[in-house]
């Protein structure tokens, strides 16, 4: 066993300790909340201990440090995969047994920080995860929300949203580091003056912010590796001199610190959907100016003022285009503060900012009004005009006269800053998220700047922690798996594959199905927990888990149950798997489509309530408040996984590699890493159905299709579509989903109506497969033993490799 485990007896004593010292109580008197905040400081002293140490190795390392920026990192719980990366977690479970207390009833008082929308705040999770697990000094940087994503209720079949206060009772994995505050200024106006021939600039009358980090220590698996995930917080710098300000009439004053007490109040809920809002904005700016002047400063600590070792002392990785301003804030760190010219500040730059593409949808490529980065950031706004400038000209010697061409490649185009053109324009790399979705930035997206630059594009393919989406989530799979090939595949996940054999072996198939039953239950335990809900543990378990868009086509999923529906109520021989469809989806507030797709599959769970027949082989339940303590119960309890994205709008899907990886099969189509996962396991091994990327974006640019057509010629559809405005599905509001019928019969831009005949023949297809038992187990576990490529442990090791050398 692993040398970083406390032992059994001293986890015990330490509980007992803390529960007494912390909350002057004994064991037997205190709450699970007590119990909790014990537990977790006992394993935080154990992270603490190598923390101490990795900081005062960081103190001499001359290498290599990665800066991975991020405005989201949905990190979820931390106590379970703490204990498990320590090595501890037999020992701590053990000890509350004999301390007689129910380790899962512990874990569950720790406060979830959603500090992330979906996919891209995970993923950012899942590589500080790995980076730590593979000892690569890295730092995640972000925003210390105050609020986190809203926390959704289900309120008469529709989304509420309550705020989510995740400090309430306190963050013990936190630790403020206030002597590395930094200053962050907004607002003013910039004045120029000339010092021996050179041009100086400097803005005056700016409104600061002090940003003051808060750090998490991420502990690596089984080894010495404590890196940190920063999160900055808005403080204002005269908290007590300014009290009472308005009263006095001192409005500037009095802004400054309303402007500190807001930026980090709440994360935007928009998830692929930009609007230009000034506190977005500010949000941005502020935390990657605190990054790049603490990077900045820490790099000057090593290496002095010997700028030009930067590229390959620092590497900033931008997620997506939220931290993009980290370009010119450079640029502006290294002219006005260190005094460098412009040329060499942008070679400099364009060395060290690495950009990653999450997204194609044209809605949510982040643009910025001009006007407002003038004035809330004068001094970047300068940089980017005079970065804009040479831009062009250069543009103009590449195509000249190609204005069209120039204008949809500048930074500066439109009174608006177009922040992908800055981050593709002047970063050293970018890459898409999976091999379709690298292919699409290439040919489309940016194909322009594709065609100039060709060997900045590159694509790595998504990844996911195994050990938060197996190890810890599924214990009992981790158990039957390393009792078959041994725990090899702890620090080398795609040692999975030697499972493969196991996919003949009856004995090994029939524990695989009694680990997902088990699952199952506990799956029902959560529900029942935490919505008073439990459903039948012997039905086929359908889940589709993931933010609510059109593109992503729960609308699908939820029209074919309607048609199930149907046929069961028409037709008394009918018989097909029972069947539980699980979804679990937040939308945004603003988003109505979105909110009305909700509403119907609501609708749809009610009415299939109503009827007894109905439900011999139908349920719909609606998970509430879908989060990643949610997905860790629905993962590993389910059997059919469904990726319906319309093929070339879902970048890669990392939910589909946490499903594939517990052992269920997909059923999907060929969008995002679906691709890769179909090669993986083999097209006999999923259920693959729809248009392919190409045709579906060619009849897009042809500005659509009729889907009159498949409404006349199917009856099934034409029948559920009627009930959705008859008042079949909601008597008390029959016009209520009367905006998704119209999207349907007149503008199915995501080709819902056209790809549903292929869904239903995929969907048939799996219920017989799903009756061969034999069958279908043999799939699952060809799944899970095919899964180790899509661990984050092999996506880490590509960036280093391809974009990062840090090690
Ligand atoms: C975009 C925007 C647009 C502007 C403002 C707010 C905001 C917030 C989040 C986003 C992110 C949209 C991009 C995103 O989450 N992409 C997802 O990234 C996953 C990780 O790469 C990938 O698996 C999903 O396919 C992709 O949708």
């Amino acid at each position: 066993m692993p040398t970083t485990s406390f032992d059994k007896e001293s986890i015990k004593q330490s509980i007992i300790g803390k529960v007494q010292r912390y909350s002057g109580r004994t064991l037997a008197d205190a709450t699970d909340q007590q119990i909790y905040q014990a537990v977790a400081s006992t394993i935080r002293d154990q992270i603490m201990q190598k923390w101490v140490t990795a900081r005062e190795q960081d103190k001499t390392y001359m290498g290599k440090r990665l800066y991975y920026l991020s405005v989201e990192f949905l990190t979820g719980r931390s106590l379970h995969c703490n204990a498990v990366n320590l090595c501890s977690m037999e020992n701590v479970r053990e000890a509350l047994m004999d301390l007689g207390i129910n380790w899962r009833h512990v874990f569950r008082e720790e406060p979830e920080p959603g500090l992330g929308n979906g996919g891209l705040g995970r993923l950012a999770a899942c590589f500080m995860d790995s980076l730590a697990s593979l000892g690569m000094p890295a730092m995640g940087c972000t925003i210390r929300y105050e609020y986190g994503l809203f926390r959704q209720r289900l309120v008469d079949g529709q989304q509420v949203e309550m705020p989510d206060n995740w400090l309430e009772n306190g963050n013990v994995w936190e630790v403020a580091a206030p002597d590395d505050t930094m200053e962050v200024r907004f607002g003013g106006h910039v004045e120029s003056y000339e010092i021996g021939g050179r041009t100086n600039y400097e803005v005056r009358d700016t409104h600061t912010v002090l940003a003051v980090p808060y750090d998490m220590p991420i502990a690596g698996y089984d080894n010495d590796t404590v890196n940190t995930l920063r999160m900055w917080r808005a403080r204002s710098p005269r908290e007590e001199l300014n009290f009472g300000a308005f009263s006095s009439g001192d409005y500037d004053k009095a802004l400054e610190r309303d402007l500190a007490n807001i930026i980090c109040k709440v994360l935007y809920p928009e998830d692929n959907h930009a609007e230009g809002k000034r506190l977005r904005l500010i949000q941005h700016y502020f935390f990657t100016s605190a990054t790049l002047q603490y990077a900045v400063k820490d790099f000057k600590r090593r290496f002095g003022t010997r700028f030009n070792l930067l590229p390959e002392k620092i590497t900033v990785q931008i997620n997506d285009t939220h931290p993009g301003l980290a370009i010119p804030e450079l640029m502006r760190i290294l002219m006005d503060q260190e005094g460098l010219g412009w040329d060499e500040a942008q070679a400099i730059v364009c060395k060290t900012i690495a950009y990653t593409n999450h997204t194609v949808m044209s809605e949510a490529l982040e643009k910025w009004p001009q006007q407002m980065v003038r004035d809330q950031l004068p001094r970047i706004y300068m940089i980017l005009e005079e970065m804009n400038r040479r831009l062009c000209d250069r543009l103009w010697n590449a195509y000249p006269g190609d204005w069209d061409r120039i204008a949809h490649m500048a930074i500066l185009a439109y009174d608006q800053v177009h922040m992908a053109n800055l981050c593709v324009a002047m970063s050293y790399a970018v890459n898409g998220v999976s091999k379709l979705h690298g292919e699409i930035l290439k040919n489309t997206t940016f194909h322009d700047y594709y065609t100039l630059m060709p060997e900045k594009f590159t694509y790595i393919t998504n990844g996911i922690t195994h050990r938060r989406w197996l190890m810890a989530c599924n214990t009992h799979l981790r158990k039957l798996i390393t009792e078959a090939i041994g725990d090899k595949w702890y620090k080398e996940p795609q040692a999975l594959e030697e499972l493969l054999p196991f996919a003949d072996d009856k004995a090994f198939r029939e524990q695989f199905q009694k680990v997902k039953q088990f699952n199952k239950h506990q799956f029902n335990n959560m529900l029942f927990q935490r919505q008073g809900m439990r459903v039948e543990e012997d039905y086929m378990y359908d889940a589709q888990c993931k933010r609510l868009h059109e593109y992503k086509r729960q609308l699908l999923n939820a029209l074919h149950i309607h048609v199930l529906y149907n046929r069961i109520m028409d037709n008394p021989n009918y018989t097909m798997v029972p069947r539980v469809f699980i979804f679990a989806a937040k939308a945004s507030p603003g988003y109505y489509k979105a909110k009305l797709i909700i509403r119907y599959i609501l609708a749809l769970a009610k009415l299939i309530e109503k009827s007894p027949r109905a439900r011999q082989m139908l349920r719909v339940v609606f998970v509430e408040n879908y989060d990643v303590t949610a997905a860790e119960a629905i993962m590993p309890a389910t059997e059919l996984s469904e990726q319906l994205s319309t093929a070339g709008k879902e970048a890669s899907g990392t939910g589909n590699m946490k499903f594939m990886m517990n052992g269920a099969l997909t059923i999907g189509t060929l969008d995002g890493a679906n691709v890769e996962i179909s090669e993986q396991v083999g097209m006999e091994n999923i259920y693959i159905f729809g248009m392919r990327a190409e045709t579906a974006g060619a009849l897009e640019r042809e500005g659509g299709y009729n889907p009159m057509n498949v409404f006349e010629q199917n009856a099934e559809i034409r029948r559920a579509l009627m009930q959705m405005i008859d008042g079949t599905l909601m008597p008390e509001s029959p016009t209520a989903l009367q905006a998704l019928y119209h999207d349907l019969m007149f503008d199915d831009r995501y080709f819902v109506m056209k790809d549903f005949g292929s869904y239903s023949m995929a969907q048939h297809r799996v219920n017989e497969d799903y009756q061969n038992r034999d069958k279908w187990l043999r799939m699952a576990v060809i799944n899970t033993a095919k899964s180790g490529v899509f661990a984050s442990d092999r996506t880490i090791r590509e960036y280093n490799e391809k974009i990062w050398h840090l090690i």
